[in-house]
């Protein structure tokens, strides 16, 4: 299944970056602001009151749970891996949306590919230097808009919107991508996150209003 799934990541990746060339993205289409959200050109800051700033020798992201190859990348290892950019909307809860986020650092397929998890994993929590944790099912993470980023619009990311490292989840309500992110563990079994014990959807699509369980 998650292999299919990567498989499938891949594939589109490249259906995407031609189709950009050919078509840009209508503002105005009626397929792109989900129900119930307002557009901002603004970029509203969301956290628990920390924004944790982490020196560049200090940073590590830790990978692991049900894999094969467990890792704990530095910061070097993590820009050592390849690069890529990638540009998306973005849906908060709250009801605002933002277009046109260009994220750029790692795609999630190939932390995928770096660690090996095991067919068992089916499931995907992530925790962050400020306390916050969020839990994504596996195949959701497997889309090939999926990054750990680490720029934002060509500039290196803000330490109010997740610097050094975020993960983004273009297709899900944003709090299933955790800003200052430094675990990303496979398991098994669900394992509900900071705002999902409180309450929040499981499954956050924006498309559905699934805002609250
Ligand atoms: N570590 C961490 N990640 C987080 C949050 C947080 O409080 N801490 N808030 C989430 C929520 S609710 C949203 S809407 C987005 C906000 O991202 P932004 O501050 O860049 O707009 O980050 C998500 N990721
Ligand atoms: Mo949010």
């Amino acid at each position: 299944m998650s292999k299919e799934r990567y498989i499938a990541a891949k594939q589109q990746w490249a259906e995407k970056q031609r189709a950009r060339g050919i078509t840009a993205r209508a503002e105005a289409a009626p397929d792109r602001l989900p129900p119930g959200q307002k557009l901002t050109t603004g970029f509203p800051v969301l956290d628990l009151g920390v924004q944790p700033r982490i020196a560049e020798q200090d940073w590590r992201l830790r990978i692991d749970g049900l894999v094969e190859n467990p890792v704990s990348l530095t910061w070097s290892d993590f820009n050592a891996l390849p690069q890529v950019e990638d540009v998306s909307d973005f849906h908060c809860v709250t009801t605002w949306s933002k277009y046109d986020c260009r994220w750029g650092g790692v795609a999630f397929t190939t932390l995928y590919e770096l660690v090996r998890p095991s067919p068992d994993a089916g499931f995907v929590y992530f925790t962050s230097y400020d306390g916050y944790s969020t839990n994504v099912a596996l195949e959701k993470c497997l889309d090939a808009d999926v990054l750990v980023a680490t720029s934002f619009n060509g500039a290196p990311l803000p330490l109010e919107h997740g610097g050094r490292a975020r993960v983004i989840i273009p297709k899900l309500y944003a709090w299933k991508g955790a800003k200052f992110v430094n675990g990303i563990t496979f398991l098994a079994e669900d394992k509900l996150g900071f705002w999902e014990v409180r309450g929040y959807s499981n499954t956050a699509d924006p498309w559905t209003e699934d805002r609250y369980a």
